[in-house]
């Protein structure tokens, strides 16, 4: 299974982000705590050059705890990051502090010219990482339109904090092709590319697979069965996905499955793995 995905809009967000890197102090990188490696664009790192960055691991309540912990501390080696829940506001009181942090250097040198003047940070990352989800809870107010699906935020934006911060809301980017095509399925098991691209139940099935490896155990407690070997019939029959002669239907059995791992009521999975 190909999964490829570069729309149009996504070219447009890579010239754009160019053009007001030029404004921007320092960049909060967003990636999905599930995916501390894979949720990363490699083509971030060549744009953005040596401005300070704060690496945000979002999504932290869906993740699987313990290698949160592994990833951070691997990760804290390289550059500033935080592993925070937008959602639940775990660890967001500690984004503005850090980068705050970051900009204390060039906040002394503006203060020696006499000059006074806001943060300005740019917020990047891949799709569905909750970019706007942040602002917003950083802001306090849902200024920022969000959605859970991946392209939600098509144009920039900038939104204040107070006096000395603002921020920019950006579109989403993935890179044009994802040569490892297990970090695409990982993509697109996060839901962090649209569930169009690709054959639902063909990656449904691989993530089956994968969960009875890495979180054994866990389908069968949830989908309450005893069965061996765990299949979309066998989640299609618990959740009553049935066409007519009694057969299941998969597609929708796929559907269901991914909604439930999505918001982590099978397990709270992380993708990458650190042992
Ligand atoms: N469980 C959980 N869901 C989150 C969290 N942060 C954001 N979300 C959800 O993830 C979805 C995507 O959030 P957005 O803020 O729209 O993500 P984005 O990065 O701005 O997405 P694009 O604009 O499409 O690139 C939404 O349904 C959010 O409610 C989080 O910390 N935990
Ligand atoms: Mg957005």
């Amino acid at each position: 299974m190909d999964i490829q995905w570069f729309p149009g809009h996504m070219t447009k967000t890579k010239r754009q982000l160019l053009e007001q890197l030029k404004w921007v102090d320092v960049i909060i990188e967003t990636g999905d705590a599930r995916l501390p490696l894979s949720s990363r664009n490699p083509l971030l790192r060549e744009l953005l050059g040596a401005k300070p960055k704060l690496l945000v691991l979002n999504k932290a309540d869906l993740a699987d705890e313990d290698q949160t912990g592994k990833w951070l501390k691997k990760l804290e080696q390289e550059g500033p990051v935080l592993a925070v829940s937008a959602s639940t506001g775990a660890g967001m009181k500690k984004i503005i502090p850090m980068l705050e942090e970051l900009m204390a250097e060039k906040w002394q040198k503006l203060a020696e010219k006499g000059i006074k003047k806001p943060i300005r940070v740019m917020v990047v990352g891949i799709p569905n990482t909750g970019k706007s989800t942040i602002i917003n809870t950083l802001t306090g107010r849902a200024q920022a339109r969000t959605g859970n699906k991946p392209g939600v935020t098509r144009g920039s934006q900038w939104l204040r904090i107070h006096g000395r911060i603002e921020l920019l809301d950006t579109p989403g980017m993935l890179w044009p092709k994802f040569d490892d095509q297990i970090i695409g399925r990982k993509l697109a098991a996060s839901g962090a590319v649209r569930d169009e691209v690709f054959d639902l139940e063909e990656l449904a099935q691989w993530l089956i697979a994968w969960l009875q490896t890495n979180y054994q155990g866990a389908l069968n407690k949830y989908y309450k069965t005893e069965q061996e070997e765990i299949n979309l019939e066998t989640i299609g029959k618990e959740r009553g996905c049935l066409i007519s002669g009694g057969r299941v239907d998969t597609l929708k059995a796929a559907q269901i499955f991914f909604r439930e791992f999505r918001s982590a009521k099978i397990a709270r999975a992380t993708l990458d793995r650190l042992e």
